[in-house]
């Protein structure tokens, strides 16, 4: 009697463990494809993995592109591709929110959700944007913090990503309204917006350019991963260090060393690798029809906590991480080996 029950027990086990190894993931199936800003920007490298991990998890299959040029002729190239190759789910970080507008929208007549993360897709051609944070508080928090730097007088520019840069575009008109409505920043001497197109050199080469032209210049704020290492390093060879400061949106790894020499007291991101890796369940959720991209709709995301999809500025729906982290000269070295 003993041996029968040890082979039932045996089969049960047995039987068990081949449901768990055959029990379908939900992504499995279906494939995202991503569409980023530009390729060989380490920002969306790290995006990239977080979209890795969650298909880990969830089994989906996964392709990324962005052009080497960040135009929306590129973007829209790949995007055509991917609806060629019968992709499920599009993850777009835009160079030009309405520039995609038409072409998500013939996705989404074949049935594909588009989302946009990290830069919009405008609310017309998107199901989902997927963000950070508000841009509000991102725009505010870097001029906050540049602002105190600067003992709240001189003469303050931002140096941005492109010129049609949804996201960079939206954190200047709020770092704007709060110049114009907040007394605290009356001695702020706002010069405007240069652009460095998310590239290293062209970044270097405008910072140049506006430090010849305003030689008591004070402050900058530098609201791109690929600017702000480019702009520190402008500073300090023009022999700034010490007048010159800066804020922005950076890297850790790419600029611990200049903030330990005193350029910046403090740069900001949320984590992108996250930013990645929610936006990846929430692909596979609404293709499933578990989630329905509607306000008040919520989501679980191993990890995160009041994930809830919101209505946008724009008229669209939007969700937010709301992470938003500081690197200073004490916190920064905790981050350069995760971004
Ligand atoms: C660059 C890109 C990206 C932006 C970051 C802060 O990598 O412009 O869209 O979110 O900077």
């Amino acid at each position: 009697m003993k041996k029968i029950l040890s082979v039932v027990l045996a089969l049960v086990f047995c039987f068990a463990l081949m449901s768990a190894a055959t029990a379908e993931k939900a992504g499995e199936g279906l494939t995202i494809g991503i569409v980023y800003k530009q390729s060989g920007n380490a920002y969306f490298q790290a995006g990239v993995s977080g979209f890795e991990k969650a298909a880990e998890e969830l089994g989906f299959t996964l392709m990324h592109d962005g052009p080497s040029d960040s135009s929306n002729d590129g973007q829209e190239r790949i995007i055509r591709n991917y609806i060629d190759l019968g992709v499920d789910i599009l993850c777009i970080s835009a160079n030009d929110a309405a520039g995609l507008v038409d072409v998500c929208n013939e996705a989404r007549a074949q049935g594909i959700i588009v989302l946009s993360w990290d830069a919009k897709v405008d609310a017309e051609g998107r199901d989902l944007d997927i963000e950070p944070a508000s841009a509000k508080a991102i725009g505010v928090q870097q001029l906050e913090s540049i602002a105190e730097t600067m003992g709240y007088e001189g003469k303050l520019a931002i140096v941005s990503a492109g010129a049609t840069a949804p996201n960079q575009n939206l954190w200047i008109k709020y770092i704007e309204e709060e110049l114009e409505a907040n007394e605290a920043y009356s001695k702020i001497e706002y010069l405007g917006v240069v652009y460095g197109d998310d590239d290293y050199s062209k970044s270097y080469d405008v910072t140049k350019a506006l430090i010849d032209k305003y030689p008591d210049l004070k402050g900058l704020i530098v609201p791109t991963t690929n600017g702000g290492p480019a702009v520190a390093k402008c500073i300090q060879d023009e022999g700034k260090v010490g007048q010159i400061k800066m804020t922005g949106l950076t890297l850790a790894s790419d600029m611990a060393d200049y903030i330990k020499a005193g350029i910046a007291d403090a740069t900001f991101l949320w984590n992108p690798i996250e930013l990645g890796y929610v936006s990846a369940y929430v692909g596979v959720a609404l293709a499933n029809e578990e989630l329905t991209a509607e306000v008040g709709a919520t989501i679980e995301v191993p990890g995160f906590e009041g994930l809830e999809i919101i209505e946008s500025d724009d008229g669209g729906l939007i969700l937010y991480l709301n992470k938003l982290n500081p690197f200073t000269a004490e916190t920064v070295d905790a981050w350069v080996d995760i971004l």
